[in-house]
């Protein structure tokens, strides 16, 4: 008999196919009767499917009293209280390392996109404004100095591809990381204040919420741009969107949001800000590998062997 999971979101087609042939798939947001679904198979559900946005309700943790496994399809897991997984004795899998590529290139263009105004020139063009005249003169990223709030597998990623673009790398974290080649900061404040570009590529968590506070905004300053593909919950929103709209800040390029999909108001018509859909990791091929990492961490699981990428 094929096991029972519940998938709480959509994945890709593969994902869902792989699925199809392995188990008996209640998938949560399809279903018009969502309560009924646990009431009825809860009890029998012992793994979850789902992504780092929806996580795990504590609704969906109550109805299932035999869970042991929950396989997430990012390598944030914010949204899935481990705490609370670890008491219970429930695995945990995320997708780390296959995504790296796919965030650094959003990373990099959203910053382009930014300092050269692409979607402006975009539209300048669009709309006629050549005929009339040429566009203005904008930034360049060449020679400017970039701060990374994250240095770890992606912010190393976009590290590398920033040194190509012949900016200055430096970064902030925790702890110092003496066989990279960047500049250190143990103080976010200080490193905000030295750099042209802040790029926010940490996880979300109790310990990272705010830390790109209005401090360190104010820090970065009228000349300095501050770049989040993270988690919207690394900065004050709030004070990100008024030093905005002030001038207090430069410009800003934001995959991530504090409540997605909903994006500021004030944000919309500001020049110097470019949105994107949390896209980070949005290609054919990421989502394809970063499935396949949801459909053997699954596997594995049931077939009692080592997860291959675990959280807990
Ligand atoms: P990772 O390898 O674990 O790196 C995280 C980095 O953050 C480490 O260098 C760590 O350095 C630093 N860090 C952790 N806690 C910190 C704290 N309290 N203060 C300062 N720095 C801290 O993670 P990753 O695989 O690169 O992923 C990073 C995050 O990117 C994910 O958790 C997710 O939220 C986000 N993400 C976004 C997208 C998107 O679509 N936009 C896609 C994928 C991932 P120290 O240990 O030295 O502090
Ligand atoms: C995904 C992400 O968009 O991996 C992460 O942490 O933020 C993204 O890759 C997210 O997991 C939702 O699917």
């Amino acid at each position: 008999m094929k096991p029972e999971i519940l998938q709480i979101c959509p994945m890709h087609p593969r994902v869902e196919a792989a699925f199809a042939a392995a188990y008996v798939v209640h998938r949560y947001w399809d279903a018009a009767d969502k309560a009924g679904v646990l009431a009825a198979r809860g009890p029998e559900i012992r793994a979850v499917a789902t992504d780092g946005h929806y996580g795990v309700a504590p609704e969906i943790m109550a109805a299932l009293p035999q869970l042991a496994m929950v396989a997430s399809y990012g390598v944030g897991y914010d949204a899935i209280d481990t705490a609370a997984c670890k008491a219970r004795g429930i695995r945990v899998s995320n997708t780390p390392d296959v995504l790296n590529d796919a965030v650094a290139e959003i990373a990099v263009g959203l910053m382009h996109a930014l300092v050269r105004r692409i979607p402006q020139a975009d539209a300048f063009v669009r709309e006629g404004g050549w005929l009339d005249g040429t566009f203005a003169l904008t930034g360049e990223l060449t020679g400017a100095h970039v701060g990374i709030l994250g240095l770890g597998r992606i912010g190393k990623e976009i590290a590398r591809r920033l040194q190509v673009s012949k900016m200055r790398v430096s970064y902030h974290g925790r702890h110092e990381q003496p066989f990279e080649p960047y500049a250190y900061y143990s103080d976010l404040t200080a490193m905000a204040r030295d750099v042209d570009w802040l790029v926010a590529i940490a996880p979300g968590n109790a310990a990272t919420r705010g830390i790109v506070s209005r401090e360190v905004l104010t820090a970065l300053g009228p000349q300095g741009a501050f770049v989040n593909v993270g988690r919207g919950s690394l900065v004050d929103e709030p004070a990100l969107v008024e030093l905005l709209v002030s001038g207090g800040l430069g410009g800003a390029a934001l995959d991530v949001f504090a409540d997605e999909p909903r994006v500021p108001a004030a944000l919309l018509g500001l020049p110097n800000v470019v949105l994107s859909p949390h896209q980070g990791s949005a290609t054919e091929k990421t989502r394809a590998a970063m499935g396949d990492l949801v459909v053997r961490n699954l596997a594995a699981f049931f077939a009692g062997d080592p997860l291959p990428t675990p959280v807990v």
